[in-house]
């Protein structure tokens, strides 16, 4: 059994878990971060593409936040499209903000590359990591690599290893509340090296189902088409799903669709998920180890840079003032805006989804709710200060 000793012990090296080594390192606060995979298969997962003024701002605070200002797509706007309309929410004069176009890999990899900088551990393929005894004061993660057995004993855990991951799965059944709303449909997600049919997102509401115009640059698109839950890749040619896309889009964003190959096609579920409470002692869940939300509110990873806001700034006052009440208040504070964000997003993939039981006049009144979205400036005005983030 090999040995040792840290401040936080982080199980999970994605945005969450590297996010918060990077804020406790430039604190002083010795972290090490455990992760089951290798660097190159977390940078391998396409996932998230816009980031709140909140994440930005976060990332700036961290110091990896050079390259998005550099590489960024700042968008003060996105549209939404239905019934052959193309409308546009000015998320700049109904709420004051922007976004930030920029992927959660490229906000990977500069966590990653400032976190080799700065020296600290990470440790890549570590096989069946376990949150223990996190009920005392002495809790400590156990794993193996390379078939050695290895013990970190820490003063806490922070559980940034997503949904799948072992902190939650930890928690005793009686002492935990999950919440769930698995959503009957996936989106098949496609990335392509060709222009983005538009400079700002749309999302597409058509009786076919759900799309997603987004990007990664002015030369690289990522589109997504609803799809059944059963679909594979194998079932999706390029030519199927450009075919779809273009179905699903208005005909005044046909003239400026190009399509090409594909480079990167996968296909994510939907869920809305939240565990309660996020706090079990010395252990804490961060982000989709916590709690998921459907894509359509642009929310997961955004919610997961709020959790670390929390917990970072616990941990700072528990070892900087020797105050507890931060981390203490942890799970309520980052319930809160868990919760308000997972009704943003549940609605916004209410609204553009076509479900089995939505029907012709399910979609006369989800096509009814948009056009007196874009007749109201009170729902411009929600609608707009909930896809910019919530305040932390
Ligand atoms: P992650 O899941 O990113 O990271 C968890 C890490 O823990 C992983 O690296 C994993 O390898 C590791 N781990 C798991 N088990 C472990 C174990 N036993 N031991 C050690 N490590 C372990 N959000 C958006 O806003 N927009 C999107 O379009 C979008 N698309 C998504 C598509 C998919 C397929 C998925 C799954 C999520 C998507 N999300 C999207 C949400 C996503 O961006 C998450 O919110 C974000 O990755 C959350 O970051 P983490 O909490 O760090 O979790
Ligand atoms: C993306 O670019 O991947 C993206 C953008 C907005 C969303 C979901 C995904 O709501």
């Amino acid at each position: 059994m090999t040995r040792h000793r840290t401040q936080v012990a982080i199980i999970g090296s994605g945005p969450a878990g590297l996010l918060l080594g990077q804020l406790l390192a430039k604190f002083g606060i010795d972290a090490i971060i455990l992760d089951r995979v290798d660097k190159d298969y977390i940078l391998g997962r396409v996932r998230a593409g816009v980031l709140e003024g909140g994440t930005v701002a976060t990332l700036e605070k961290a110091g990896v936040a050079d390259r998005l200002h550099r590489e960024g797509l700042p968008h003060d706007g996105f549209a939404i499209a239905f019934d052959n309309r193309l409308e546009r929410v000015d998320i700049e004069k109904y709420a004051g903000k922007k976004v930030m176009v920029y992927g959660q890999t490229e906000v990977t990899r500069d966590l990653m590359a400032a976190r080799e900088a700065a020296g600290a551990l990470t440790v890549y393929d570590a096989a069946d990591a376990q949150p223990r005894d996190y009920d005392t004061d002495r809790p400590f993660v156990s794993f193996t690599k390379d078939g050695v057995e290895h013990r970190i004993d820490c003063d806490f855990i922070a559980g940034c290893d997503g949904f799948h991951g072992p902190s939650r799965k930890s928690v005793p059944d009686g002492a935990i509340a999950e919440y769930e709303r698995v959503y009957p449909f996936g989106w098949l997600g496609i990335l392509a090296d060709v222009p983005p049919v538009s400079d700002e997102l749309i999302y597409a509401n058509h009786p076919e189902g759900f799309a997603l115009c987004s990007m990664r640059s002015k030369t690289r698109s990522r589109y997504y088409v609803q799809c059944a839950l059963d679909d594979k890749i194998e079932d999706w040619s390029d030519a199927r799903f450009w075919e779809h896309l273009k179905r699903r889009l208005p005909e005044e964003s046909l003239a400026t669709l190009t399509e090409g190959p594909s480079f990167e096609k996968s296909i994510a579920p939907l869920r809305s998920f939240v565990a309660e409470p996020m706090r079990f002692g010395r252990l804490f869940l961060v982000g989709d180890a916590a709690h998921i939300v459907p894509p359509t509110g642009a929310k997961g990873l955004n919610l997961a840079v709020s959790d670390v806001h929390y917990l970072y700034s616990g941990l700072q006052e528990h070892y900087g003032e020797g105050s507890d009440a931060g981390l203490d208040a942890y799970s309520a504070k980052a319930l809160a805006r868990v919760w308000k964000s997972v009704r943003f997003s549940w609605w916004m993939t209410t609204m553009l989804h076509r479900f089995p039981d939505t029907e012709a006049f399910g979609q006369r009144i989800q096509e009814a709710e948009l056009d007196y979205l874009f007749s109201s400036e009170a729902a411009m005005t929600t609608i707009a200060e909930n896809y910019v983030g919530l305040p932390f």
